[in-house]
């Protein structure tokens, strides 16, 4: 009878220790206090990561990232809001097909996860505009502040995207938690701005906490005006320890510490934005920005900001970076790959840094003591000064965590001490070894399921009670040495199964010595307790472990490439796992005697119809020692990729040519102009002002030569990576590189007076005096600047020409971007090259008249388009990212325009960035049929064009979204 109530206890533990949301929609509330937030009344440690749909054009490949998310431990995904990506117009919104917002958070609620809501208005994230529209460049008044213009049109964003966040909150049984106000809103802040976000948000239904992200240690809308307006919640802190310098991967926290400063005594340490990648300013590569914030990184810092602060909410900036396809990026710090060096690459595939976040975030989910701790006098590290230890516990159950790590942050040696730990069971000698930048949290005084910890030098990952045994991993470096007690009422019966463990009984306790090698195996019966099995291995055999709940209670998976979901039914537990050709190996309730691996685990769950007709493999397993069953998987089929050939070429920029009728063009006549960089000739040439916001632009001047005009000033700001290319009367002149900005909007430096100049020295013959003369000018814009210090004056940069002048004489302008907008792909995916405004990127469209050529073959300058198309029959029931490579070196006199199927997928260039391959995300892709390639080529000299070009697969696995 006690040992049936002992059970009943712990499968009722092991049902409050799952924290994510629930499936079914059941209303609750949300709470907090100085420790952690709350549902309904039970604590949680928040484990959010960064996802941003709209980088991620794909809305079947958003389940496969969520779930990533959720099988890593995250129990939160958080999600700016684009307004910029809903928006083409002012009053104009749209939240169909890839904007299907209200999509995402079902799916986010299906995945498992609670949701950081984010709207902005202004949101940054290296967005376009920082996340505004461009159309609110010609609105008046200041952004992110109450002024008249700017008011109305964020009111307008915030009542359409709040009630799609407001009907998925918690609060009416939906993934949202939280709802985040603004963005590092640090700088020429406005209390009513801040305030009336709040108050929209109200208005609008948001019931649940709101908070806001300050940047830089400032704590603004926390401590200064922490009760006046603008005040929010919880108000969290962005922290970029690691830099964003990737060319220089062995940095070591050259911005700080990292330690989420605690805002306020009444709310959780809050890090709202954590480093988990960076952005690639200096063109290293995303590779590098991965080492830069790695296993390492992350074991050193997260783990001492975990233990340091007692910060319970955390936000990892990103989990999964995407990618800036269309004009989304915003030119001046990013190029089309998001990829950030996240744990969760561009193509969706897992890393060392993912296995690292598993490692955490499973300890997180598991050890429900952490999320409610006070500082506690920490054990002295004896032998060896050069390690350190800082330790929390929790005033309820009294269990302790201690953090281990060098005394310098910065030192790479290997060390070891010996522990002594006045822990709640009794005082313990135990042996700690810390390699240089890692660090170990390791608990006392923990009721592990129904088993009592005294205290491990080993790290818990996980422990789940299955079929009335507790199955615990634990973890250490491998090599470094281990010991765990156990306490027992009698002795009990030790067997080890695998590895070499050193048993000790005395006192009531069990000592388990051994070093940390492979994966040792213990079982542990008697003694007064359910049974336990250990499983004691190193960082990379823990990170082989999964853990999945079922209705039936948790399984643990050893082996597989993913395990997103399973299910018990019967004598069958089936995994919805990706696979590879290895072991598999699950420990489920003893009713389990078989297993079968498929893509999903549920019928019926969710999106229905991803489960039709998915094939689930049988695995033979036998049942091992360890209780559980062990099978292998097989190999996934080889995937074949078409070669890329049969291309097809054609030039356009007709638009160059004197004869070109630009009648239906808009005349760009305007004197004035809201933009607060004031024109340096008339008429205003700036493309936002004749509602042209995205991509390529043309001009057209016309003017009535005197005849002595000799040279062409123009000057253009386009954002960096940006050009124009010059014609008169047809004849090519040159181009020039776009300026950045005319006006940092940096009080310390002056304005620039002069953006992006170009001069253009008219050959002799070639002007008609006393006639029309024709100036041509393609101005190739690159998305727009952000607002991070809330002036305007960085945002409302111009884009197009700012300056034009033929020695003086009068010239009459018309202009013409993007031909209205794409309503499938949205208003950034296209600009107003002519192959854009005819339809040459789209898959319709008949191309059988062009010349067959492959891009490789020198260029004229100006505009050469390629085409060509290529089938796909990917095997079913695996997953395959597609990528497109350019062969060959890039040039900087070209830039090239990918559109897969009609949507743009990114530039290429050597001036562009330093991508060669680039992501072509199912969905976008037909991978069982027809799909189009073409590339707009602008070219600036003779040159050869660029390829050779090939399809290839990043990865390739059973299973899939
Ligand atoms: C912080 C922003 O909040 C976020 O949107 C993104 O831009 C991120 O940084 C960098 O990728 S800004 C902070 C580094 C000053």
């Amino acid at each position: 009878m006690r040992r049936l109530l002992s059970v009943l206890l712990a499968l009722l533990l092991t049902c409050a220790t799952l924290t994510a949301p629930a499936r079914a929609g059941t209303a609750r509330e949300v709470t907090y206090d100085q420790y952690s937030l709350m549902v309904d009344g039970r604590r949680i440690v928040l484990q959010s990561a960064e996802f941003h749909y709209f980088r991620l054009p794909s809305q079947e490949l958003w389940r496969d990232v969520l779930e990533k998310f959720r099988a890593a431990g995250f129990n939160a995904v958080s999600l700016y809001f684009s307004w910029a990506y809903h928006s083409p117009a002012p009053g104009v919104y749209d939240f169909g097909g890839v904007r299907d917002v209200d999509r995402l958070l079902r799916t986010a609620r299906e995945a498992g996860l609670y949701v950081i809501a984010r709207p902005g208005p202004y949101i940054n994230a290296e967005s376009t505009g920082g996340g505004f529209p461009a159309w609110l460049k010609t609105v008046p008044g200041r952004g992110r502040s109450f002024e008249p213009g700017y008011r109305e049109a964020y009111r307008e964003w915030l009542h359409r995207i709040n009630p799609i966040i407001a009907r998925h909150q918690v609060t009416n049984g939906g993934p949202v938690i939280l709802y985040n106000a603004e963005n590092e809103y640090q700088v020429n802040t406005d209390a009513a701005y801040m305030q009336d976000i709040q108050d929209q948000a109200r208005a609008d239904g948001i019931t649940v906490p709101i908070t806001t992200n300050d940047c830089c240690d400032a704590g603004s809308w926390s401590s200064t005006w922490a009760t006046g307006p603008g005040a929010v919640q919880i108000p969290g802190v962005d922290d970029y320890p690691q830099s964003f310098e990737c060319a220089n991967p062995e940095l070591w926290g050259p911005w700080g510490e990292g330690l989420t400063e605690k805002l306020r005594d009444d709310i959780p340490v809050f890090a709202a934005e954590y480093q988990a990648g960076a952005i690639d300013v200096g063109n290293a590569g995303y590779d590098r920005c991965r080492q830069l914030t790695g296993p390492a990184f992350m074991k050193f810092f997260y783990k001492n900001n975990l233990i340091q602060t007692g910060a319970t909410m955390f936000s990892y900036y990103m989990g999964y970076g995407g990618t800036n396809w269309g004009w989304l990026a915003q030119p001046n710090d990013v190029y089309t790959s998001y990829d950030y060096g996240a744990a969760i690459t561009e193509a969706r595939r897992l890393t060392p840094k993912y296995d690292e976040f598993k490692r955490q975030g499973y300890f997180l989910e598991a050890v429900t003591p952490l999320a409610k701790t006070d500082a506690v006098t920490s054990p002295a590290t004896s032998g060896n000064a050069a390690l350190t230890t800082v330790a929390r516990a929790n005033p309820d159950t009294g269990t302790q965590f201690v953090l281990v790590r060098h005394a310098d942050r910065a030192a790479t040696g290997t060390d070891s001490a010996t522990l002594d730990w006045a822990a709640p069971d009794g005082r313990y000698q135990v042996p700690v070894q810390v390699k240089g930048r890692d660090a170990h949290v390791l608990v006392a005084g923990y009721d592990l399921g129904g088993q009592r910890l005294a205290v491990s030098t080993s790290e818990i990952m996980t422990h789940a009670a299955i079929g009335g045994r507790d199955v615990a991993v634990l973890y250490g470096t491998a090599g470094s040495p281990g010991a765990t007690v156990l306490r027992y009422s009698s002795q009990p019966s030790v067997k080890v199964l695998e590895g070499a463990v050193r048993a000790a009984y005395g006192g009531g306790e069990l000592r388990l010595d051994y070093a940390h090698d492979g994966l040792a195996r213990v079982l542990v019966t008697g003694g007064g307790r359910r049974p336990m099995l250990l499983l004691i291995g190193t960082d990379e055999e823990a990170a082989r472990f999964w853990r999945a709940s079922t209705a039936a209670g948790p399984v643990l998976v050893r082996g597989t490439e993913l395990v997103r979901s399973a299910t018990l039914r019967g004598d069958v537990v089936r995994l919805a796992a990706d696979t590879v050709a290895g072991e598999v190996e699950v420990f489920a309730p003893p009713p389990a005697r078989r297993v079968e691996v498929g893509p999903r685990a549920e019928i019926g769950r969710g999106g229905a119809a991803a489960s039709q007709g998915a094939a689930h493999d049988e695995v033979r397993v036998t049942r091992t020692a360890s209780g559980s069953l062990l099978g292998v998987t097989r190999a996934p089929a080889a995937a074949k990729l078409p070669e890329l050939t049969g291309w097809r070429a054609r030039a356009e920029a007709p638009e160059a040519a004197p004869g070109f009728d630009d009648s239906r063009w808009t005349a760009a006549d305007h004197t004035t102009t809201t933009s607060p960089h004031p024109p340096r000739t008339l008429p205003v040439l700036y493309a936002d002002d004749y509602g042209f916001h995205y991509g390529n632009v043309w001009y057209r001047g016309h003017f009535t030569a005197t005849g002595t005009e000799t040279r062409i000033d123009l000057n253009a700001i386009t954002g960096l990576r940006g050009n124009y290319l010059v014609w008169l009367n047809g004849r090519y002149l040159g181009s020039a590189a776009g300026g950045v900005q005319a006006d940092s909007g940096d009080q310390s430096t002056p304005p620039n007076p002069d953006p992006g100049p170009g001069h253009f020295d008219i050959p002799t013959g070639l002007l008609k005096p006393g006639a029309d003369n024709v100036l041509a000018v393609l101005v190739a814009n690159m998305g727009h600047n952000d607002d991070w210090i809330a002036d305007d004056l960085r945002f409302k940069q111009p884009r197009g020409l700012v300056a034009a002048s033929v020695g003086g004489t009068p010239i009459a302008w018309r202009i013409q971007g993007a031909a209205g907008v794409d309503r499938v792909r949205g208003p950034l995916s296209t600009g107003g090259l002519y192959g854009e405004r005819t339809g040459w990127h789209l898959p319709r469209y008949q191309d059988r008249s062009w010349k067959e050529t492959a891009p490789a073959t020198p260029l004229t300058p100006g505009v050469t388009w390629y085409r060509t198309s290529f089938e796909l029959d990917l095997p079913k029931g695996q997953d395959v990212p597609v990528g497109l490579r350019f062969g060959g070196d890039p040039s900087p006199e070209y830039r090239v325009l990918i559109f897969l199927n009609g949507w743009n997928v990114g530039q290429y260039g050597a001036d562009i960035g330093p991508q060669r391959e680039f992501s072509l995300p199912a969905g976008l892709l037909d991978e069982h049929g027809n799909n189009t390639l073409a590339l707009a080529v602008t070219a600036e000299r003779p040159v050869a064009g660029p390829g050779p070009l090939s399809l290839f697969a990043y990865g390739n696995v059973r299973g899939g979204p």
